[in-house]
C-alpha cells in the first residue's frame, strides 16, 4: 500500500515534471535531457521513419534476447548432470538445423526490406531542394554558409559563463545559431578545412561526414520550430567536444529577416540571375527581330 502510493506520487511528479518543461521551454526540443532514455524528438519526417524502424529493431532484438535466455534456461536446467545423467549421443537433426538457418534469414530479409528504402531516402537530395546550406568543418569550429544569399557565418562555442548568463546550454549554444526556414527543403553540402569531422543534428535524423578535399551530400525539412543542437560526431582532435552545432527552425519570415541583418538576400541573388537573363534574351531578341526582317527582306 505504502509503496504503492510512493511508487504513484514519484509517477506523478514525474509526469508533471515532463509537462512543466515542456510548458517553459516549448521550443527547446532538440537537445540531450538528463535521465532520458529513446532517441530525442523527431523534427523531420525523415528522423521519424528512423525513430519507427528503431522501435521496430528493438521488438525483433528483444525477442530474440527472450528465445535465447529461456532457451539457456531450459538447458540448463532440464540437462544438466541431475536431472538428466544419460544424456543421448545423438549430433544431427535436419529439421532443427533447416529452422534455424530460414528463420535468422528470414528475419534478416524483413529487417533489410524495411531498411533500405529508408537509407535510400535519407541519402537521395529531393529534386525540389529550395535551399543550400554550405557547412565546413574546422579545427574547432563551424562555418555555415548560404551561398544563393551571400551569407557566411562562423559558429564557435559560446563561453561557458555566457551559456549561464543567458540560460542557454554550455557545450551546446554557439555565438552564431544558424537559422533555417521550416518546411523547406535544405540542401546541406558538407566539407573541411582540415580534418575530418562529422555534422550530427539528432532531432533532424542528419550525420554526416566532413571530408577535407571532398563534398559529401545530406538533406533535412524540419517541419517543428524550434531550437535544435548537435555536435560533431567524428573524433577530430583535443576540441572535438567543443564543436557544437545550435540550429534555430524559424518561419519563413524570420528566416528572411535574418538573412537581411547578416547583409545577404536571396532577392539580390535572384534579380541577379533574371537581371543577365533579360539582358541575354533582350540581346537575342533586338538581334532577332534586325536579323528576322534582314532575312525575309533579301
Ligand atoms: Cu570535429
Amino acid at each position: 500500500m505504502k509503496r504503492g502510493a510512493w511508487i504513484a506520487s514519484i509517477a506523478a511528479g514525474a509526469m508533471s515534471f515532463a509537462g512543466a518543461a515542456h510548458a517553459t521551454t516549448p521550443l527547446r526540443e532538440g537537445q540531450p535531457t538528463p535521465g532520458a532514455l529513446h532517441l530525442q524528438p523527431a523534427a523531420t519526417e525523415v528522423m521519424r521513419e528512423i525513430t519507427a524502424f528503431h522501435d521496430f529493431l528493438l521488438w525483433i532484438i528483444v525477442a530474440i534476447t527472450l528465445f535465447v535466455a529461456v532457451l539457456l534456461m531450459w538447458v540448463m536446467v532440464r540437462y544438466n548432470r541431475a536431472a538428466n545423467p544419460t544424456p543421448k549421443k545423438f549430433t544431427h537433426n535436419i529439421l532443427v538445423e533447416v529452422i534455424w538457418t530460414v528463420v535468422p534469414v528470414l528475419i534478416l530479409v524483413v529487417i533489410a526490406w524495411k531498411s533500405f528504402p529508408l537509407i535510400y531516402r535519407e541519402e537521395r537530395i529531393p529534386e525540389q531542394a529550395e535551399l543550400t546550406l554550405k557547412v565546413t568543418g574546422n579545427s574547432w569550429f563551424w562555418n555555415f554558409e548560404y551561398p544563393d544569399a551571400g551569407v557566411a557565418i562562423a559558429a564557435n562555442l559560446l563561453p561557458e559563463e555566457d551559456a549561464r548568463a543567458q540560460d542557454r546550454p554550455y557545450l551546446l549554444a554557439t555565438t552564431e545559431p544558424l537559422l533555417v526556414p521550416v518546411n523547406t527543403t535544405v540542401r546541406v553540402l558538407i566539407t573541411s578545412n582540415d580534418v575530418i569531422h562529422a555534422f550530427a543534428v539528432p532531432a533532424f535524423g542528419v550525420k554526416e561526414d566532413a571530408i577535407q578535399g571532398r563534398v559529401n551530400e545530406t538533406w533535412f525539412n524540419v517541419d517543428t520550430p524550434g531550437i535544435y543542437y548537435g555536435q560533431c560526431s567524428e573524433l577530430c582532435g583535443v576540441n572535438h567536444a567543443y564543436m557544437p552545432i545550435e540550429i534555430h527552425a524559424v518561419s519563413r519570415e524570420e528566416f528572411d529577416a535574418w538573412i537581411a541583418a547578416q547583409g545577404g538576400s536571396f532577392a539580390a541573388a535572384e534579380p541577379a540571375t533574371p537581371a543577365p537573363a533579360p539582358g541575354q534574351t533582350t540581346t537575342p531578341a533586338t538581334e532577332q527581330p534586325a536579323a528576322a526582317p534582314s532575312t525575309t527582306t533579301r
